[in-house]
């Protein structure tokens, strides 16, 4: 509550293991010193009613936002920036420093992955890459993994795990985006569910038929849970 609570060690950055990777779904973040920097204040860009409409209209669908309650709403929506991007633009370029998560209110993106270290036959461009020059390969950026679209997100990974970019990602399209400062998702956004992860496990540690399951897959379930009022 007075933001100096010191996380205990299990509360730290684990990289990202490819079950992460292949589970983008949560945010929960393993492990995460999500009270560390609640000190910092937060951005706050004015906006037209216009623009809150659209940023609300494109996060309304995305499971990132689901744990926000009004006022870290607000906060999330304040710190926002609007940001247009041309197509063949790249937004994010695997391997950098990640300062910034984005939404896309409109506009089509691709995320590729390459091999790094770069293979040798990658730089001459001969031997076995010919891979690289099928449809799904960008000869720069490598192998297309994800498509980004209206009300999705992207740039989430390296903001939670402190990593590199995990990708590049392209505009395809003209596209507009909203970009989220890495101190305000992670001191909203990750807490938010952080909070709701420890929740959930803690409840699900309490269903009889749940006890054999270890501590891991009981957190995988719940970061699937919704929550559904009767
Ligand atoms: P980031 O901060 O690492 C690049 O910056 C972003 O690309 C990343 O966050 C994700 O938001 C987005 N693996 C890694 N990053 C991905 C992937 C991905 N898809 C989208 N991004 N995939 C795993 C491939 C083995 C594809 C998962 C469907």
């Amino acid at each position: 509550a007075n933001g100096h609570i010191s996380p205990s060690p299990g509360d730290y950055l684990h990289p990202p293991t490819s079950s992460i990777l292949a589970r983008r779904t949560s945010v929960s973040a393993e492990s995460i010193a999500v009270d560390s920097e609640v000190n910092e204040p937060l951005p706050v860009y004015p906006k037209t009613d216009d623009q809150l409409r659209r940023i609300r209209a494109s996060i309304a669908n995305n499971f990132i936002f689901r744990d926000l309650d009004e006022e870290q709403e607000t906060g999330v929506l304040n710190a926002m920036q609007e940001k247009k991007v041309v197509a063949d633009e790249v937004v994010i370029l695997q391997g950098d420093v990640g300062e910034w998560f984005y939404c896309v209110e409109a506009g089509l993106l691709h995320c590729y992955i390459r091999p790094e270290p770069l293979p040798s036959t990658w730089l001459t461009g001969h031997g076995s890459w010919d891979k690289f020059s099928q449809p799904e390969y960008h000869p720069d950026y490598g192998k297309k993994v994800a498509e980004c679209r209206e009300g999705s997100s992207f740039g989430e990974l390296a903001l939670m795990y402190g990593h590199p970019r995990a990708a590049t990602v392209l505009a395809i399209e003209a596209s507009t985006l909203w970009a989220l400062d890495r101190i305000t998702f992670r001191t909203i956004i990750l807490k938010a569910a952080h909070r709701r992860r420890t929740m959930y496990e803690h409840f699900l540690s309490s269903v009889p038929l749940l006890t054999s399951l270890e501590p891991e897959e009981r957190s995988k379930i719940a970061d699937a849970l919704v929550s559904r009022v009767y």
